[in-house]
């Protein structure tokens, strides 16, 4: 990576210029180009691993103790790239965090113009309601809130149950969007009986004289179940793609595109043994370990990672897997965004 060309201190005469005419609401380009439109991605967002069971769980349990689901609202600590301290954002572009909800706990009903996706990581048995349909949430099972609908959590089950959530608020955030309202009760009834979503759109079926009302897939929660099934298959049956394993993106059997239009989701499976070669793009990446272990290198820095445990890549730095044991990662980024806008790009190896 080339530095930018060090910069000079401004003349007095040029630096007094620079003082006459900020109040004006005026400043001079020449003076910021290089930092605006730099040669390659330029990245405050850093790698970081959160080790779930040593270092975010016990937190997680202690905030549970402090506060319910219910006065929180959403009872979340929030995974902040170190290099966006107080930014509440994993990378420049997407929001993480991990939610508890404890046994008997209801996260209340609202909607807002953010879409959300869950990724459960513990516990077994609490349900999410959308738009009127509860589905139960099982470890691994992919979970969508579209934007602007109505949605609520509850735990029946008799044990704490975590998931991760993304969200796209800082992309709603740049574009001055937002929009949220709480629910008139707790818990939304329930006017759609649990699996008829999945009936009507994951079965390779679609109502007759259905159109979509909206970008974001219709099946709301895609089970770990299936997923691994593909990657099984897929595993016994071809050879792994060097860079990636044996790697899925989830999509919306409506369009062909992402599940969601902000957030881009995957799930991979790496065989025991297999080390991938180097790959970045600039869709800056989180990843959460689901079965196995092993090590990835994000740029300098070297993870080491079990299930549950979460890291991020940021945008354009290099990433490489080894999978000590079978594994699977899943993932997500701003990437349906970036390719709307013409912007997603990827290297295979270490090149540019
Ligand atoms: C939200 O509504 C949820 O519905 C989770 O579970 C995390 C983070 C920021 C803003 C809203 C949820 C959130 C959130």
């Amino acid at each position: 990576m080339r530095a930018a060309k060090a910069r000079r201190a401004p003349s007095a005469q040029r630096a007094a210029f620079y003082e006459e005419i900020a109040p004006y609401s005026l400043a001079p380009l020449w003076e910021r180009l290089s930092a605006l439109v730099t040669a390659e991605p330029q990245t405050p967002c850093r790698p970081h691993l959160w080790r779930y069971d040593e270092e975010v769980r016990p937190r997680l349990m202690e905030a549970g103790t402090l506060i319910t689901a219910q006065e929180a609202v959403r009872r979340v600590l929030i995974l902040e790239n170190p290099g966006l301290a107080g930014k509440s954002a994993v990378t420049h572009s997407l929001f993480a965090g991990l939610q508890l909800i404890l046994p008997g706990e209801v996260a209340p009903a609202h909607r807002h113009t953010q879409s959300a996706l869950r990724f459960i990581v513990e516990g077994e048995g609490a349900y999410t309601a959308v738009d009127g349909e509860r589905t139960v949430m099982r470890p691994g099972d992919f979970i969508i809130t579209p934007s602007w609908t109505w949605h609520d959590h509850g735990n029946e089950s008799g044990e704490p149950v975590v998931w991760l959530d993304g969200l796209d608020i800082p992309i709603v955030r740049l574009l001055d969007a937002s929009f949220a309202e709480p629910g008139a009760a707790e818990s939304q009834s329930v006017s759609r009986a649990e699996g008829d979503s999945a009936a009507r759109f994951a079965n390779n079926l679609l109502p007759v004289d259905w159109r979509p009302q909206r970008p974001t897939s219709p099946i709301f929660n895609y089970p770990y179940a299936r997923s691994r099934d593909s990657l099984c298959v897929l595993a016994r049956n071809g050879d792994p793609d060097p860079c990636h394993g044996y790697k899925l993106r989830y999509v919306n059997p409506a369009s062909g595109d992402f599940a969601m239009p902000t957030i881009g989701t995957f799930i991979q499976a790496l065989p025991r043994g297999f080390a991938t070669r180097p790959y970045r793009s600039t869709d800056g990446t989180v990843f959460v370990a689901v079965e196995g272990r092993g090590e990835s290198r994000v740029g300098d820095a070297l993870f080491s990672w079990k299930p549950r445990d979460i890291f991020v890549v940021p945008s354009w730095m290099a990433v490489s897997h080894k999978a000590e044991e079978e594994a699977v990662l899943f993932s997500f980024s701003d990437r349906p965004v970036q390719e709307k806008l013409g912007l997603w790009r990827e290297a295979r190896g270490n090149a540019s």
